[in-house]
């Protein structure tokens, strides 16, 4: 996918950082996981309670150590005895009723997967009336006013409207500028060593496992559309959705017109490639009927559940469910995607995608490692490599470093066509043991549900 290297260092860096402290669930979905009004007001009632006591509690302490009279002390210590011994009550009740509202928000989280996210479509009329100057801050941006000009002329668009859309556009490199710094973390350094493993556990989670099974169960009918018509099997539309989005619950944090706007308004390596982005994603959101100014996206600018760039929704979107406009936030639309994706890269049906090798000897440590590279099997076996299960003749050869040691994997033609989505052994085989991981879990509960 274009805009995969931007994407990779994100997986690679920001991950370690951002993930795994659990920024990946987002506003809007704590918005709609807040408990009821009722289970809330119980839970502050607890904690006044609670808070309460604690003040007596601390007061009495005060009071006990200026008394001298020693009834009255004994008197007063049995008072702060009793208390605590109320405290504790209150102390259970509390942490139970905050166990139950943190299982009651995951369980929401859990079955709302991306309805939230998933932005109205309807007529938006890209014209206006009033007369509009580019305000805010592209004013006086000269990049900005070409663009302007140029997607009015190419596109027959109104000029005034689109003054108006990015006068309301952010410049994100000025609003870091202004914005408090934050607490400076030292950033942590890791080796080679272990690398497959850090990344692994990123993406293998049970909440990666446990939402595609889920998902699954949800939308069994269109995967297996899908599955007919592109001939690529549910549990890797599903490993993509969970590694990329956690199927819809985290599609971004950014507004896809600022992050856009910053990378190609400024002076920066890949101006161009954002410059077309940006056209792109402006001719989606008007033939599809959505709001420029309110989709949300990943900071790179990638949309919807699978996190396309703008330049592949144009080619390689799908409207899957046939309501004549092809929304990537949609997970119907977002898993006729994926399939086409990876239909157009060359997907085989029935082909292999990776398998664990046998690794003899230290001949093979010298191969080259990654999908950029093709080997004979029968080149592998000189080198003490055997295949455990189907392969294709000619493979990737892939050494993966874990903590304890090395993992020799074998990828066929489709895992090269996982890493058009994302330009990364490590991102491929994620995908794909994901994708083990939650079929061999759907399918067991699948099995007991029909018995
Ligand atoms: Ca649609």
């Amino acid at each position: 996918m274009i805009g995969a290297a931007s994407r990779i260092g994100f997986m690679l860096i920001a991950t370690l950082v951002f993930i795994g402290t659990g920024c990946s669930s987002n506003a809007s979905l704590k918005q709609s996981s807040k408990p009821s009004s009722k289970e809330a007001a119980r839970l502050a009632t607890l904690e006044r309670a609670y808070k309460a006591d604690q003040a007596l509690i601390k007061a009495a302490m005060m009071a006990l150590q200026k008394e001298d009279n020693t009834t009255l002390i004994a008197k007063k210590k049995a008072w702060i005895k009793k208390r605590r011994q109320q405290q504790a009550i209150k102390k259970k009740k509390l942490l139970q009723a905050r166990k139950y509202q943190l299982a009651q928000i995951k369980k929401q989280r859990r079955s709302n997967f991306s309805s939230h996210h998933q932005p109205k479509t309807r007529k938006v009329v890209w014209r206006t009336n009033q007369p509009h100057i580019l305000t805010g801050d592209y004013a006086s941006n000269s990049a900005a006013q070409a663009f302007i000009k140029r997607m009015s002329r190419s596109y027959n668009m109104d000029h005034y409207y689109l003054n108006n859309i990015f006068s309301q556009a952010r410049n994100l490199k000025l609003a870091r500028l202004t914005a408090t710094p934050k607490k400076s973390q030292k950033r942590k350094t890791y080796s080679r060593m272990g690398r497959w493993s850090r990344y692994r556990r990123y993406f293998i989670t049970p909440r990666h496992v446990n939402g595609g099974v889920n998902f699954w169960k949800r939308y069994s009918a269109v995967l297996n559309k899908a599955y007919q018509q592109y001939g690529v099997p549910p549990e890797y539309i599903v490993g993509i959705l969970g590694v990329e989005t956690i199927y819809g619950g985290n599609v971004g944090k950014t507004r896809v017109l600022d992050s856009l706007s910053t990378k190609a308004f400024h002076r920066g390596r890949r101006k161009k490639f954002f410059s077309n982005e940006l056209e792109k994603f402006l001719l989606m959101a008007q033939s599809e009927g959505l709001n420029p100014t309110s989709l949300m996206g990943s900071s790179a600018g990638a949309v919807g559940l699978c996190q396309f760039m703008p330049s592949n929704f144009r080619t390689l979107g799908v409207d899957y469910n046939r309501n004549g406009s092809c929304n990537l936030w949609d997970p119907v639309d977002a898993i006729g995607s994926v399939a086409n994706y990876f239909s157009k890269h060359g997907w085989r049906r029935g082909g292999p995608v990776v398998v664990r090798a046998h690794a003899e000897g230290s001949a093979y440590k010298k191969l080259k490692s990654g999908y950029k590279r093709k080997y004979s099997l029968q080149r592998l076996a000189s080198k003490g490599i055997t295949p455990q299960g189907k392969m294709d003749s000619t493979v990737r050869f892939l050494r993966m470093s874990t903590h304890v040691g090395d993992e020799v994997w074998l990828g066929g033609h489709n895992f090269y066509v996982i890493t058009r989505y994302n330009h990364s052994d490590m991102y491929a085989l994620a995908v794909h043991q994901l994708a083990q991981e939650v079929k061999r879990r759907y399918q067991g509960v699948v099995r007991v549900a029909s018995r």
